[in-house]
């Protein structure tokens, strides 16, 4: 496209990145190997029977994997293999090297030794991660919050990025599982010191509507913690709106399904919710079956703002830049169009407005 140069340098935000969605295959058996964790891994349950796991075919090799994350029927037939992933990381040495490999990536669009150069240009970036998928295997938050900001700082001297990180909480989960997390990570002082930059709710979404995790969050507004939340990816349009009116978010991951109702969409507009679409994991997750039934020209056309983010790259097959250029493959949008998109991306970011003033 005539435009590649400018996508490519049009200063980027990220702000819909799982940490432990950036675990590459490959990464996964250097770690497994290194940690001596079994692949394909057995459960406890399934290595009494013989488990499903315990004969998964996608644990053969890399490239086995990879062939297996192109066929993801639906968001929990990911989930099953993005949660298997997080057996391999142990040490806060691990989630350095996850969160430096992202980084770099990001930053400067390079990967393996191997690969050729191609630029990207993330300026800011906003990365998840989910403390109970590791809290159960005895990882505390910290060593998690150790590496990343390890890597952070290597990283913003290295390539100029600078990155942010918030937990989510698990919806697949009990509630009360996520209540204790939270409580965990206000009293080790994490979000007063800066070490977590808001708090966000992910995984399953249907049958689990947002209110569910009203008191968490409005507990969250009271201490002046950002906060967003993943909707209107499976779930219904209204769960959308119930995220802006009972969690009070800022921003919503994904939101997508919103396009489908008129009113969702006014009351995005009138609140300013930033939404974090993410194309190609749409397109990954059945949620649309090309690029170009993501709804980008409605939001565009109703005022609605959204930024364009990567979700699980290691998993759908893009980082920011390839999801970049797959909106401008199905759209064709103007250089008005794509300035407006990645100036919303910036000013919807949590990393304060002097930073926002220098990506700008
Ligand atoms: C996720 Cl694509 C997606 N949706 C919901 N929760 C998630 N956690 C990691 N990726
Ligand atoms: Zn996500």
């Amino acid at each position: 496209s005539p435009l590649h140069n400018l996508l490519t340098a049009l200063p980027k935000c990220e702000h819909h990145v799982h940490l432990e969605g950036t675990l590459s295959p490959e990464l996964l058996f250097e770690l497994a190997a290194k940690n001596n964790i079994a692949l394909p891994p057995v459960s406890s349950q399934a290595s009494r029977e013989v488990g499903a796991d315990a004969v998964d075919p996608a644990f053969a090799s890399p490239g086995a994997l990879y062939a297996r994350y192109a066929e993801f029927t639906s968001l929990d037939d990911f989930l099953h293999y993005y949660y298997i992933g997080f057996r391999v990381l142990l040490t806060a040495s691990d989630f350095e090297a996850l969160t430096y490999a992202y980084l770099r990536r990001a930053a400067t669009g390079l990967s393996g030794p191997a690969s050729a150069p191609r630029s990207s240009n993330v300026r800011h970036t906003e990365v998840f991660f989910d403390p109970q998928g590791h809290t159960p295997r005895g990882i505390p938050p910290s060593t998690i919050i150790t590496g990343f900001h390890a890597a952070a700082a290597r990283a913003e001297r290295d390539f100029g990025i600078t990155a942010q990180l918030i937990p989510c909480l698990l919806r697949h989960l009990p509630v009360s599982s996520a209540e204790e997390t939270f409580t965990s990570l206000i009293d080790a002082g994490f979000f007063a010191s800066g070490a977590l930059a808001g708090l966000g709710l992910c995984s399953t979404e249907l049958d689990r509507p947002p209110a569910l995790y009203a008191p968490i969050f409005s507990r969250a507004a009271a201490l002046g913690i950002r906060r967003t939340a993943h909707a209107g990816e499976e779930g219904p349009p209204g769960y959308v709106s119930a995220a802006v009116r009972e969690l009070g978010v800022q921003r919503v991951d994904h939101g997508v399904r919103a396009a489908e109702e008129e009113g969702v969409m006014r009351g995005l507009r009138e609140a300013g919710v930033l939404l974090t679409v993410c194309p190609l994991s749409n397109v990954a997750l059945r949620g649309v079956h090309e690029v170009r039934e993501v709804p980008v020209r409605v939001f565009l056309e109703r005022g609605v703002k959204f930024s364009l983010n990567s979700d699980d790259p290691a998993y759908f097959g893009g980082y920011v830049q390839e999801n970049y250029c797959a909106v401008e493959e199905a759209f064709g949008l103007s250089v008005g169009e794509w300035r407006t998109i990645a100036r919303n991306a910036v000013e919807g970011s949590w990393c304060g407005e002097e930073r926002k003033g220098v990506i700008l």
